[in-house]
């Protein structure tokens, strides 16, 4: 073959023939187990952490659960400015912003054409503001996604309770996936009041509402498809957390499987539906001033941070609006001290670039051990696919002092390990640090603080042969 005269198109085609032919020889990827992501939901798995905005006539009135009789004329937050909110998030170190665009009391933050109790009727700048408006254009300025909550069960609009309101609440929907730009998330409550009007909604319209106007959106209800509610409002996630559910015959609401399978999900589940944990960082989802002195500790939200990201989930953290319009300097204080001290507890991985042994890898290059410690989350370890357990042995080289320990499975080849344990070399020999189950996108490990040269991760059972991107170290600093 003349190689000269061959043309450009020809030589890559023979190329990449020969690449793929030659890789034949090496082994291939591990084949996905169970459920897995698709790229839109591996894509909100990597966002991790970002805001709820509770906000409406019950931050004027006090009210958790407004009754939707209030007179509109309450919401008037004369000093709003979605700017100061996004600031804030960025800040804080957040990825987005979620709003509750249209709460249980029906009132629309936006002027919607299918409800008389909106923004319109509001005394807030005559009527003529649209808080989705200036909250979208602030979150594309600072570099944030852009997520709204809509409550189905409405107590203000007149067809709630009849076979029109389902129309009626798709026909909102679309108002808000048209005219605000791209949706990241929407957020479907379950939440629904007993002895009062009843409505059987319809979410395959609403669902279909969401994908054709904003295919990339994530959509989140008790049950998902795409994301599931945890089972509590206190930020703790199950410690076994498998983001695979089975939905087939459940609904949302009282429907919904129970609220210690939400917080666990399934082993196996039909579905890849992961947790989002939400809560609030005041005793309320709305603002009050009762609760000026009630934002919770900077201990709190650290603890909430491990027990939420540290356990498989994603964190959505409601900081609510006051009643001028902006977050309270309480929250955002809190919100920055809490920020830092992420920061500085993840700052440096000592493990990064550390010898790695391993009791196993899969033949390729791109399987190598080294991938654990290389601080990159696409790059991954995996052992041969008849394994299911595995040891790992990270060198420090030297004593060192460490008290976290951050683990990632690699996940868009599904979760795979069901249990884990970690040991340290003290004396000689290994002591055992802990003990655990489940890993998916992200695990962590906090414990008092341990001086060693050697930290061993044993995977004690797996329902496929192990696929993990990241082992890390911290040594966080004293809170
Ligand atoms: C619940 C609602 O009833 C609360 O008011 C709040 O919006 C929370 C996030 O979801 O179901
Ligand atoms: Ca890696």
């Amino acid at each position: 073959m003349n190689f000269k005269r061959m043309k450009k198109s020809s030589f890559f085609f023979l190329c990449s023939f020969l690449l793929s032919t030659g890789s034949t020889f090496a082994q291939k990827a591990p084949a996905p187990y169970g459920a897995v992501p698709n790229k839109n939901q591996l894509a909100w798995q990597d966002m991790e952490y970002y805001m709820f905005i509770h906000f409406g006539p019950n931050t004027f009135t006090d009210k958790e659960w407004g009754h939707g009789d209030e007179d509109p004329k309450v919401f008037n937050p004369t000093k709003l400015d979605a700017r100061q909110w996004a600031r804030t998030a960025k800040a804080a170190g957040m990825k987005a912003i979620i709003i509750t665009a249209k709460h249980h009391d029906g009132f629309c933050l936006f002027p919607s054409k299918y409800s008389t109790h909106t923004v319109k009727e509001s005394a807030w700048k005559n009527g003529k503001g649209d808080v989705l408006k200036e909250l979208s254009a602030a979150c594309k300025e600072y570099g944030l996604k852009f997520g709204v909550y809509l409550s189905p069960w409405d107590r203000n609009h007149p067809k709630y309770g009849t076979p029109e309101y389902n129309q009626v609440f798709a026909n909102t929907l679309k108002e808000v996936h048209t005219q605000y730009g791209p949706v990241f998330e929407q957020w479907f409550d379950g939440a629904k009041g007993e002895k009062e009007k009843n409505q059987d909604y319809d979410f395959k319209l609403f669902n279909s509402i969401v994908r054709a106007n904003n295919p990339q959106a994530v959509i989140f209800s008790d049950i998902g498809p795409d994301a599931r509610w945890m089972g509590n409002e206190s930020g703790v996630a199950g410690t076994t957390n498998w983001s695979t559910l089975n939905t087939d015959g459940f609904g949302v609401g009282a429907a919904a499987p129970a609220a210690t399978v939400l917080n666990t999900g399934n082993e196996d589940g039909k579905y890849w539906i992961p947790a989002e944990v939400d809560v609030s960082i005041r005793p309320g989802w709305f603002y009050s001033a009762n609760t000026d002195d009630k934002v919770k500790t900077l201990k709190e939200l650290v603890s909430i941070y491990e027990t939420s990201i540290g356990r498989n989930g994603n964190l959505l953290l409601n900081v609510p609006v006051n009643r001028e319009g902006l977050i309270h300097p309480n929250d955002s204080t809190r919100l920055m001290e809490f920020r830092k001290t992420i920061d500085a507890s993840y700052k440096t991985n000592l493990a990064k670039g550390k010898k790695v042994t391993v009791s196993n890898t899969r033949k390729g290059a791109q399987f190598t051990a080294a991938n654990l410690t290389d601080g990159h989350p696409a790059t991954y370890w995996a052992t041969d696919d008849q394994l299911k357990t595995a040891a790992i042995t990270i060198d420090f080289g030297k004593a060192t002092e460490l008290n976290r320990l951050v683990l990632q499975e690699y996940i868009a080849l599904g979760q795979r390990v069901k249990s884990f344990s970690v040991e340290y070399l003290a004396d000689n020999t290994y002591k055992t640090l802990d003990q655990q189950t489940t890993i998916g996108h992200k695990r962590i490990l906090s414990f008092p603080k341990i001086k060693t040269t050697k930290i061993r991760v044993n995977i004690l059972e797996a329902n496929a042969c192990p696929v993990l991107s990241e082992i890390a170290v911290y040594n966080a600093p004293d809170l």
